[in-house]
């Protein structure tokens, strides 16, 4: 409609133009030009008739002469009649055709030469003097037929109709195909500019020059309030599960939330008749289970308890936390070889010590690899058979699925995938030795956004993929592009829930103190050191017992008066390497024991089992210091939760600097847990920190946890994800109203 009208108008204008202005002016020039060539015809007929002429009108009795000689001349065509005046202005003779109406025009005349209209076209009238030898005997009138003008002059209207008439079709549509791109140009601009699409652009990418200015300063200024607004409302934020709640809620607008991650949150394990309810001992649990209680989703995971089978409905579905069920957990099978090639194979003796720099050498195989693959098909198969919708959020967890994003996005493209690494991501060059490094590139980049506890890792990783992929790696969006897809790369320091739900209830610090040192069989005097990890070689236990063996050599003074405890959960005992860590472990603290211990003096108090997370909390209460020495640890949230059950503001917290807590709990006494001697003289500095700067350093701890806890983390991933999602509703709307304009 709106091009057909461009059409029209431009060419009706035209039109009327050549019929009001361009055919009249024709006709009056080529008038013009034919009576100029009349005259000039008239003044060579009169040239050379001059002589002859003039000898026979002398003669007397000429008449039948002149007549004869005019008739020749008219026998021209053009030459419509001949008439001659003699000098009294008499027409003395003329041809039959000349007409009445011409009469001899008089001697003082100004004009010698007029037009004479007729029907059938219009006549030439031209007087010219005739003299011979000097004498003047009178004028030659000749009429000149101009009919033909009139012929001429009608196909040269038509011919200059026509050809003005296609130019003006040609214009016409030559503007309207200009006025359309330009046209589209800048409403699709101004569209995307206000809709926020040519934001999300570069400027340079902005298809109207003209708009680029506006484009680049409207997203600058967009950036900024975001940036603004997520700052302001982080921190203005109470963050809880009622802040998640209100996400979900206002951002996501309900949306669906799905999370995969290998280790379930509930494991079900048969004892007999009798089923036990067992919760992992693991950093990834403890931080998404009170996500997935203010979310009501769905957490797809390995179902690897005894009696897992047994609890679940038709559809491998249990409703979960046993005691007020909120969400639900979709268990997926795996056979033992799946596992053992998946799980402990790939996953925990090759991927693990890849990326933690713990000095264990990566094991690689190639069946190892496979299941891994088939495994990560499986849990994708889970993802598109759990999702009620085509774009639900998916939080992807942990080193365990590295090629899932990729597989869900080929299955779900509207949905939005945040993939947590929970462990640190190595430089190219120790990440360069892994076999099917593409693949597990690719498969990251296939989440919409990927998150790192610390931005060293997230450098780490952009400069893994600059490395070895074909990509765009923008470090000052934080961004990869790879084949035609964005991933954001950000860092969100996962933290504990606040306040921590196993220390509800708990006894005041005295009685825990007192009920911890009364079950360890110590005096209450007994200064308690305290490490709580899965029995992992990363977590540094070997270098935390030496420091305690150090201590004891440099101050005998806190032999009999200090004892390390370590609850150390059994962790992946399947593998090698942690039942040889297990092993060294065990006589390590024997060995210390013996050395500097007695029957009722243990310096190492060791407890490799699982513990009830309230009981860990009792510990923390109970203990004088903890102590994380971990070689490299993506976060470690032990230390957080150490910090969280002091709400006496007491107790000394020996922190690893290569762990991602460091970045964050600046208080602690922060140590390199290779370098014993240093670690031995921050286990005196703390056993001897007065009461006072024990408070300051707690309180300070506290604050940070408190303020930066397991919410916010999940929250500030929501809240990108919402960011995100808005952005691509938009611009998907911006398409189909372009694609409308298209149509129409
Ligand atoms: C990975 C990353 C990152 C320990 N023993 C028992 C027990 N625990 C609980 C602790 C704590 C959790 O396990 C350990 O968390 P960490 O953060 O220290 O470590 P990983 O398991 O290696 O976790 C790590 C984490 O993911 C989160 O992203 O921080 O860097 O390696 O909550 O209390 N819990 C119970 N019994 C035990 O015996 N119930």
């Amino acid at each position: 409609m709106r091009i057909s009208l461009r059409f029209i108008v431009p060419l009706a204008l035209a039109l009327t133009a050549i019929a009001y202005a361009v055919v009249p002016l024709v006709d009056r020039l080529t008038l013009n030009w034919f009576v100029r060539d009349m005259e000039i015809r008239a003044k060579l007929i009169t040239n050379a008739t001059q002589e002859p002429l003039g000898a026979l009108v002398r003669e007397p009795r000429a008449k039948q002469k002149v007549m004869r000689f005019f008739e020749r001349i008219i026998e021209d065509e053009r030459i419509y009649a001949l008439g001659f005046c003699d000098q009294a202005g008499k027409l003395a003779y003329a041809t039959r055709t000349f007409p009445d109406k011409v009469r001899c025009p008089p001697p003082d005349a100004p004009e010698r030469t007029y037009l004479v209209q007729r029907p059938e076209g219009p006549l030439h009238v031209s007087a010219h003097p005739v003299a011979l030898e000097g004498e003047t005997l009178g004028e030659l009138v000749i009429v000149h037929d101009m009919s033909f003008v009139q012929r001429r002059s009608e196909d040269t209207k038509k011919y200059v109709f026509y050809l003005f008439t296609m130019i003006a079709a040609v214009v016409a549509l030559i503007t309207v195909v200009i006025a359309e791109i330009s046209w589209r140009g800048w409403v699709a601009g101004i569209k995307a500019l206000i809709s926020g699409e040519g934001l999300l652009r570069s400027p340079e990418q902005v298809r109207a020059p003209e708009l680029r200015p506006i484009a680049k300063d409207l997203r600058a200024l967009v950036r900024d309030l975001e940036a603004e607004r997520r700052s302001r409302d982080e921190s203005q934020i109470g963050w809880g599960p009622e802040a998640l709640r209100g996400i979900l809620r206002e951002d996501l607008k309900g949306d669906e939330v799905l999370i995969v991650s290998n280790r379930e949150p509930y494991i079900h394990v048969r004892h007999g008749n009798v089923i036990e309810i067992q919760r992992p001992a693991s950093g990834l649990v403890t931080a998404l289970e009170p996500v997935m209680r203010a979310c009501s989703g769905t957490w797809i995971a390995h179902g690897s308890g005894s009696a897992d089978r047994d609890t679940v409905d038709r559809n491998d579905h249990i409703m979960v936390p046993p005691e007020r069920p909120a969400y639900r957990i979709r268990r997926v099978w795996l056979t033992q070889e799946e596992e053992q090639g998946y799980y402990y194979g790939f996953a925990n003796e090759g991927l693990w010590p890849l990326c933690h720099i713990a000095h264990t050498r990566p094991i690689f195989r190639i069946q190892d690899w496979e299941h891994y693959r088939t495994v990560n098909q499986r849990f994708s198969d889970a993802v598109a058979d759990e999702a009620r919708t085509d774009n639900p959020i998916v939080l992807v967890q942990d080193y365990h699925f590295a090629l899932l994003p990729r597989l869900v996005r080929e299955r779900l493209p509207g949905a939005t995938i945040i993939t947590f690494w929970h462990i640190p991501w190595p430089n190219p060059e120790a990440f360069g030795i892994l076999p099917w490094r593409e693949a597990v590139l690719e498969g990251l980049l296939g989440s919409s956004i990927l998150g790192f506890h610390t931005q060293f890792h997230c450098h780490n990783f952009f400069d893994t993929v600059d490395r070895f992929l074909e990509a765009r790696v923008d470090r000052e969006t934080s961004t990869i592009s790879h084949g035609g897809e964005a991933t954001e790369v950000r860092r969100y320091p996962i933290s504990i829930e606040w306040p921590p739900a196993a220390l509800a209830d708990q006894p005041p610090v005295a009685e825990c103190r007192q009920q911890v040192r009364r079950r360890l069989g110590v005096s209450p005097e007994t200064h308690l050191g305290l490490g709580v990890d899965r029995l992992d070689y990363t977590k540094g236990i070997l270098e935390r017992f030496l420091a305690v063996e150090r201590l004891l050599e440099l101050e005998p003074r806190w032999i009999g008066k200090f004892s390390f405890v370590q609850i150390a959960a059994p962790s992946r005992s399947s593998i090698d390497e942690y039942q040889g860590l297990d092993v060294k472990v065990r006589a390590l603290a024997q060995r210390i024991n013996q050395r500097f211990g007695s029957d009722s003096y243990h310096p190492i108090i060791l407890k490799i089992e699982h513990h009830d997370a309230r009981d860990v909390y009792i510990h923390y209460r109970a203990a004088d210091l903890c102590y994380v020495s971990s070689l490299h640890d993506g976060m470690n949230l032990v230390a957080k939760e150490f910090a969280a059950a002091r709400d006496d503001e007491r107790g000394v917290l020996l922190l690893s600097q290569f762990t991602g807590a460091s970045r964050e709990l600046s208080e602690a006494l922060i140590v390199n847990p290779y370098d014993i001697e240093q670690c031995a003289a921050a286990l005196h500095l703390a056993l001897t920190m007065p009461a006072e700067e024990q408070r300051a350093r707690m309180r300070s701890m506290r604050n940070l946890v408190q303020e930066f806890n397991v919410y916010r983390w999940a929250g500030r991933m929501l809240n990108d994800a919402a960011r995100m999602r808005h952005r691509h509703r938009v611009l998907s709307r911006a398409r189909a109203a372009r694609l409308e304009a298209v149509k129409r």
